[in-house]
């Protein structure tokens, strides 16, 4: 087999991980070929537990034998080595910077706490996280006419950093949403973020790995039993 065709990428992840499926859509817009593997969560491999060991948790990106954890991570580190295919993150260190805020901030006030609402242990809990989250997507869409341009989704080749973000959390907030049976992030309180959210949703890398919603909704339900009944 010629070396060009050697698979030097492999995945580990999970079918319902919006931090799995930020990286496989980053892979797919750079064009690089992945080997996926599929982790049962409740039985880590121990490959898994050998290539992250310290937090356990996919994704995790091999890349010529070498793991990378932490999908934020992963994706400056897709962007770094394969730089002459579409750009992840601005070029402009300023703007790269300000990117890299918006980026944590999405994923540790929203995604992370999205599954926190999950987790919660009873409805007082449930409540506080709720709210945090609502007062977080404020901030959120206050900010949003300055990071999307509206431009950046004609198709997924030029999609970027934020737009992967924005792109997977839909999904996320469905789900979460109908696991609870709360609708609580209103598209007209944040119209702005809603618009980028939905702006992924005609292009192929965004449809072609999107989590079934019914089946989301049920693995969503069943992680909350689990958590309501510790
Ligand atoms: N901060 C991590 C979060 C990844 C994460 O939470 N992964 C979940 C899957 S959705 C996981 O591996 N859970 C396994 C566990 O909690 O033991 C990232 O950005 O990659």
């Amino acid at each position: 087999m010629a070396e060009t065709n050697v698979i030097k990428v492999k995945v580990h992840g999970m079918w319902a991980s919006p931090w799995v499926r930020r990286v496989t859509i980053a892979l797919k817009i750079k064009g690089i070929p992945y080997e996926y593997i599929e982790e049962d969560l409740k039985n880590k491999s121990q490959l898994l537990l050998q290539y992250n060991p310290v937090k356990k948790l996919v994704p995790v990106l091999v890349h010529e034998g070498r793991p990378i954890p932490e999908s934020l991570i992963i994706l400056e580190y897709i962007d770094e080595i394969w730089n002459n295919s579409p750009k992840l993150f601005p070029h402009d260190p300023y703007q790269r910077a300000e990117v890299r805020f918006w980026a944590d901030f999405i994923n540790l006030q929203v995604f992370e706490k999205l599954r926190d609402v999950v987790k919660a242990r009873n409805d007082g809990e449930e409540e506080k996280i709720i709210k945090e989250i609502q007062e977080n997507m404020s901030k959120l869409e206050a900010n949003v006419k300055d990071l999307y341009s509206g431009a950046t989704h004609v198709n997924g080749e030029i999609m970027e950093i934020l737009d992967i973000l924005m792109i997977t959390l839909l999904p996320i907030i469905n789900g979460v949403e109908e696991s609870i049976s709360v609708k609580f992030i209103h598209p007209e309180k944040f119209p702005l973020a809603f618009s980028w959210m939905k702006s992924g949703e005609a292009v192929a890398v965004v449809q072609e790995s999107a989590p079934n919603h019914e089946n989301l909704v049920k693995f969503l339900r069943k992680l909350r039993q689990l958590f309501r009944k510790m």
